[in-house]
């Protein structure tokens, strides 16, 4: 793990008189939520992608997305659900833009996420919608807001309070993609209890050091069933006799949240490079 303070941290400082200061020391973290570095930037010697730390001590990470511009995406929010867990951090998801849900595509991820147990909030920050219901989520709690650019994180907070004043950018109309208006985490503080984290809109994520065999237990549908593999090894991709491919066949797991964890599966195999 990389030795500086990331937000969240609580640190140990000496303040000098010109408002410059030293931290000599970082409080052990309760928890942290990281991934591995983007493939261009910090790669060690040996080509392993190093972690980067988003942000510590958290109590909710809230997945953001939206159902268009950017178009919502399945596999980055279950990227981002096996980030949080394997750290321990509570998920819920935020589907926002729902004013441009032309196609009435949001009822069936909604309907996908929440029977696998997670909590979904449908908002439209244009016409207000759904945005009252997320305050009570936030309260007494470290509350970290991220996903791709341009889906809305920084709007969804101002409209939350208006007087953080979030800096909102556009979305590209050619690339449909943010325009990564967010440079760099933020925290502030609602009360003495809540805070919130806006972050940097994501090109890419990939959680950091979780092997190839572990990857099943981040995915909570997975968990009953997983011990009924015929290997203790089972990757859940071909081998014989297991109880997932099974259970996907049949139906109890949803197809689409088993292509997601072959195509993280995949990046996983890929990752050193030597
Ligand atoms: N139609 C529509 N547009 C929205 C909605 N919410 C936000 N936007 C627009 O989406 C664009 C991007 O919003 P931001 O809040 O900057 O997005 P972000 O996720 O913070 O992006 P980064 O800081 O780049 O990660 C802005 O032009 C917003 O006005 C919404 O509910 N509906
Ligand atoms: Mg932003
Ligand atoms: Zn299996």
């Amino acid at each position: 793990m990389l030795d500086i303070a990331s937000v969240g941290d609580f640190v140990k400082f000496d303040m000098n008189e010109d408002g410059t200061g030293i931290i000599y020391e970082i409080e052990e973290r309760r928890n942290y939520l990281s991934r591995k570095s983007p493939k261009l930037k910090g790669v060690s010697t040996r080509g392993e992608r190093l972690e980067q730390i988003i942000a510590a001590n958290i109590d909710t990470l809230f997945i953001v997305t939206s159902i268009k511009h950017p178009d919502f995406n399945n596999r980055v929010v279950d990227r981002l659900i096996v980030t949080a867990f394997s750290s321990g951090i509570d998920v819920k998801i935020i589907i926002n833009k729902i004013d441009l849900d032309n196609k009435n595509e949001v009822e069936q991820w909604k309907k996908l996420y929440e029977k696998i147990g997670y909590k979904v909030f449908l908002t439209d920050c244009i016409n207000k919608i759904g945005i009252e219901k997320l305050h009570d989520e936030l309260l007494d709690k470290v509350n970290v807001f991220w996903g791709s650019s341009g889906v809305g994180k920084s709007t969804i907070l101002n409209g939350l309070f208006p007087s953080f004043n979030f800096k909102v950018g556009e979305v590209s109309d050619y690339s449909q993609k943010g325009t990564h208006t967010t440079v760099t985490s933020v925290m502030k503080k609602v009360d003495e209890k809540t805070y919130l984290v806006d972050t940097p809109g994501l090109r890419e994520i990939d959680p950091f050091g979780i092997k190839k065999e572990d990857l099943g237990h981040y995915f909570i549908e997975f968990l009953p069933f997983i011990n009924e593999c015929k290997f203790n090894t089972c990757t859940h991709h071909h081998e014989p006799g297991c109880e997932i491919i099974e259970q996907v066949e049949n139906g109890n797991i949803d197809e689409r949240r088993y292509i997601s964890y072959l195509n993280m599966l995949e990046t996983i195999e890929d990752d050193i490079i030597y």
